[in-house]
């Protein structure tokens, strides 16, 4: 594949994080998308997160299918692992690296055709076993890179760029990480950096599935009059639930809030999320009130976006599966092979 490299140099007074790294150390290539595409500030939003919470570069691993969102990881975190599947197939191949090693951040890109149509069955297996990765589906109702077809994720009574209604109901991605067991879930909007980094941030925090679908707008494609996936209606129709603060372990909790303003939801690597509430009748700790409330408010119109829901007590594959506390990529010989005797118990066993 061909990329442009972006060139070195930057301004001697660019801030620095705790590893002594710049915004720019998280940088990857120069992009080749579309001028004003939603995919590329959701690029800067991953790199914007990975810098605010110190991350390694080389602890990172990022996953992709085939369209113009599976492109994107190519434009950020250049010095980090990665791997560009086949079309819908990010799940299982992230899966599969998640098991043989289990010390990484894994980070899986994919767009809504990737995900809802060629690997609704890959993304819904990730999510109900719980595979601990960040997936962001970049979600803009289309088939980009293929020229603008409507996506499984296009709204039923929208309307194409040539102004062909689409006929079929739509996938609602949230509502299905919801009901198969996902355990921190978020929406929001590629032109709400605000709102997303802290999204990203806490997702990364997460043990678990954690999926955040982000309404990224196709300049190109879908972005008219009658679409509900461009920028002016997205921003017409945001209903923000909540805001999110993300405090990582290493740092001192200073701002204080009135009591009862403020939920405080305690992560397992000790990081914590503080939930302000916008919307007074949602709780983001209830699955199904949840569910409800967005089946509601999707069939208003209106795209409701924010920390969606959080399973305080989550659980990963790992912790489903009883594995070895360390990664199997890490074991030799003696401890993946059991050993003659051994088999010849259990094959004993078995007749
Ligand atoms: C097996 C297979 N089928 C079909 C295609 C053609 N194809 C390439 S990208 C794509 C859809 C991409 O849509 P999406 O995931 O929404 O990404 P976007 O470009 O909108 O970001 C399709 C159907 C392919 N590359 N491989
Ligand atoms: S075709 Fe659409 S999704 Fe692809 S780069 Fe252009 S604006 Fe982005
Ligand atoms: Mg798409």
């Amino acid at each position: 594949m061909t990329y442009i490299a972006k060139p070195k140099l930057h301004h001697p007074s660019l801030p620095i994080n705790k590893l002594g790294y710049t915004r720019r150390d998280y940088e990857g290539a120069i992009s080749t998308l579309c001028a004003g595409c939603g995919h590329d500030s959701i690029s800067a939003a991953i790199i914007q997160a990975c810098f605010e919470l110190d991350i390694e570069p080389h602890r990172v691993a990022k996953l992709s299918g085939i369209g113009c969102s599976s492109k994107t990881p190519t434009y950020f975190l250049g010095n980090s692992h990665g791997f560009n599947s086949v079309h819908g197939r990010m799940p299982s191949v992230l899966t599969g690296a998640n098991l043989a090693n289990r010390e990484l951040i894994y980070l899986g890109v994919s767009g809504d055709g990737d995900s809802a149509s060629i690997g609704l069955g890959q993304f819904a297996h990730s999510m109900r076993r719980g595979v601990n990765m960040v997936y962001i589906v970049e979600n803009n109702g289309v088939y980009g890179l293929t020229k603008g077809q409507f996506s499984a994720t296009a709204d039923k009574g929208s309307r194409s760029k040539r102004g062909v209604m689409n006929t079929d109901a739509s996938i609602e991605m949230v509502a299905l990480a919801m009901q198969l067991g996902a355990t921190y879930i978020a929406r929001s909007f590629s032109g709400d950096k605000e709102q997303l980094v802290p999204l990203i941030k806490g997702a990364i925090e997460h043990k678990g599935a954690a999926f955040i679908d982000v309404i990224s707008p196709c300049v190109a494609f879908n972005n008219h009059e009658g679409s509900t996936k461009s920028y002016d209606y997205v921003r017409e129709h945001n209903e923000a639930v909540n805001r999110i603060d993300i405090i990582p372990l290493h740092d001192t909790i200073t701002a204080q809030y009135a009591p009862g303003t403020v939920t405080e939801v305690r992560q397992h690597d000790g990081s914590v999320l503080r939930l302000r509430k916008i919307a007074a009748d949602y709780d983001a700790s209830d699955r199904i009130a949840a569910m409800n409330y967005l089946q509601q408010h999707h069939s208003q119109g209106e795209v409701v976006t924010g920390l969606l829901f959080v399973d305080e007590e989550s659980e990963d594959l790992h912790g489903h599966l009883n594995t070895l506390a360390v990664s199997f990529n890490t074991l030799g010989e003696e401890d993946l092979c059991p050993g003659a005797a051994a088999l010849a118990k259990i094959n004993a066993s078995l007749r």
